[in-house]
């Protein structure tokens, strides 16, 4: 098919669309000067159609089934979730709206996994950035997991010359699978921890970002630093369309060797989730339990008999 056949295929589509109220294309938007109302894309200069932005809470909520027997009821479930219920079908397939909504919220998580966190944020709360084994960049940590669990050489030299030996807690915080979990909540989680600490009379270690990290880092860092209960704070694997989750992984005494059964988590910390204030309190209570009974993970667990 040539591009004339084809133009003029997209413009009668478009064209019985919009006669029928199922799509709206901006009649002022013509950079062509045709006399048609079907606009074109300025970049390909293709028939284009201008289709609302399907990301937003509106467009995330309006029922794509038609005709329900309930619509009230529809309204309501789809309010209370994001799950992607109500969404209709269009045959056997999805809807071109929820086609696009997944390929809008799959692009926040992949920016979210891809890219750094904000440099002015790390510099507000003074955290100076160390690396992991990873040096060939956000590609290879997806890759390998086991280099994100270990310092960088480098790593090991800033940390063993700026940071303080032996504290109650100390605090890390690392990107993980998501920059924008760290940006969203770091400013709200790590005032509480400090405050709540001192309040509870336990000593901060010098903090620190942790670029291309992984949990299993706490281990090489408790073989340096010694701190009694270490807390890293490290963006979650984002879901589609949600890439503002962060947790708090914690451990008693972390060493080479230990393994997620001497952990803790503190999950979903964000705005809708664990409220992120919230999250800072807990964390230091729970570091408290931790001290007192000189254990984490499922020993802890099993201590207290849950
Ligand atoms: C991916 C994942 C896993 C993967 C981890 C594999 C991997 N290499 O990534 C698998 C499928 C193995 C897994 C297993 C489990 N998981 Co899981 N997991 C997740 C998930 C979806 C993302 C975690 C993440 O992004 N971590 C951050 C990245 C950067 O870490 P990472 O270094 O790449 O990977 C480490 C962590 O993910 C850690 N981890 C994963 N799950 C858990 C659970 C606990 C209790 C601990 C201490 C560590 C831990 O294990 C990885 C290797 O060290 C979270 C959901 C969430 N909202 O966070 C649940 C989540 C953390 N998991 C959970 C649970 C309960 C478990 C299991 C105990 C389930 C079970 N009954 O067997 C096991 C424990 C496994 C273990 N490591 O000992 C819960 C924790 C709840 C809580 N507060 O205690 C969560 C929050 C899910 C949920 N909402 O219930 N998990």
């Amino acid at each position: 098919m040539d591009d004339q056949t084809l133009d003029s295929l997209v413009r009668r589509v478009t064209e019985e669309l919009s006669a029928r109220g199922l799509i709206n294309p901006d009649p002022a938007y013509n950079p062509q000067g045709s006399s048609s109302s079907v606009m074109k894309d300025p970049v390909t200069n293709w028939p284009g159609v201008d289709l609302p932005d399907p990301a937003t809470l509106a467009e995330r909520n309006h029922p794509g089934v038609l005709s329900p027997t309930d619509p009230e009821g529809l309204s309501a479930l789809m309010s209370v979730t994001p799950a992607r219920i109500g969404v209709g079908k269009a045959g056997a397939r999805y809807r071109t709206h929820s086609w696009l909504l997944f390929q809008a919220d799959f692009a926040v998580t992949q920016d979210t996994l891809s890219r750094d966190v904000d440099a002015d944020l790390l510099e507000q709360y003074h955290l100076f950035t160390v690396q992991s084994a990873v040096s060939g960049g956000r590609q290879e940590y997806l890759l390998r997991p086991d280099l994100g669990r270990q310092l960088s050489s480098e790593a090991i030299n800033q940390i063993t010359s700026r940071c303080q030996t032996s504290p109650n807690l100390q605090i890390c915080v690392g990107d993980g699978l998501s920059a924008a979990a760290i940006e969203a909540n770091l400013s709200r989680i790590l005032p509480v921890i400090v405050q709540g600490a001192a309040s509870a009379s336990l000593t901060v270690g010098t903090p620190f970002y942790i670029r291309n990290c992984r949990v299993g880092i706490m281990n090489g860092i408790g073989d340096l630093l010694k701190p009694d209960v270490l807390i890293l704070l490290i963006g979650e694997r984002p879901g589609l369309g949600r890439a503002d989750s962060m947790s708090a992984y914690m451990a008693y005494r972390p060493k080479t060797g230990d393994t997620d059964a001497e952990r803790d988590v503190i999950c979903n910390i964000y705005d809708g989730g664990t409220n992120p204030l919230e999250a800072g309190a807990y964390t230091v209570q729970l570091a408290r339990k931790m001290i007192e009974k000189q254990a984490s993970g499922i020993r802890l667990k099993q201590m207290e008999g849950a």
